[in-house]
């Protein structure tokens, strides 16, 4: 069975890591849940990315606001891929989430998604271990069919919407 670990920098980066739980466990994925401060509490970051592969976690989503160190302090302690979820939860509207998360230096990449894009960094996920459990791509090309098909459908109730006006 596939892992993801998603680590969040605090309990308040929940709201938005729920997101990422549905999408993951929608593709039968196995998700680990946990709080773990880059800055609060560096000692069990590094501790936990350091144990993670021997866990049997792939991959790592690591959610966190403000000056948001996790991603990148987790990738620093594990070879295992790492995909940042910077979190809108401060005063600057999430770019400082985005640029500590995104602005990596060379040899510790962290792959970034959109500011509270959680079902992206999810997605993101499931094409790594589609890499390894074939099911999952086929998954994913069903679920782009869906979301085309979803696409389609509101151009031709939007054709009927512009008809009567
Ligand atoms: C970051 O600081 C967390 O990831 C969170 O987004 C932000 C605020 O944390 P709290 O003060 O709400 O615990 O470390």
């Amino acid at each position: 069975m596939p892992k993801v670990a998603i680590v969040m920098g605090s309990d308040s980066d929940f709201p938005v890591v729920k997101g990422a739980i549905q999408t993951l466990r929608r593709f039968g994925v196995d998700v680990e849940v946990r709080v773990i401060s880059a800055h609060r509490t560096p000692w069990r970051a590094a501790e936990f990315a350091e144990g993670a592969a021997a866990a049997g976690t792939e991959v790592i989503i690591a959610a966190a606001g403000k000056a948001a160190h996790l991603a990148g302090v987790l990738a620093a302690h594990t070879a295992l891929p790492v995909i940042g979820l910077p979190v809108k939860s401060s005063t600057l509207d999430g770019l400082d989430s985005l640029l500590s998360t995104v602005q990596m230096p060379d040899g510790v990449p962290v792959a970034t998604v959109a500011i509270n894009g959680a079902a992206n960094a999810a997605l993101l996920a499931v094409q790594m271990l589609s890499l390894r459990y074939g099911g999952l791509y086929d998954k994913l090309l069903d679920y782009k069919r869906e979301m085309a098909s979803g696409v389609m459908d509101k151009d031709a109730a939007l054709q009927e919407e512009v008809a009567k006006i």
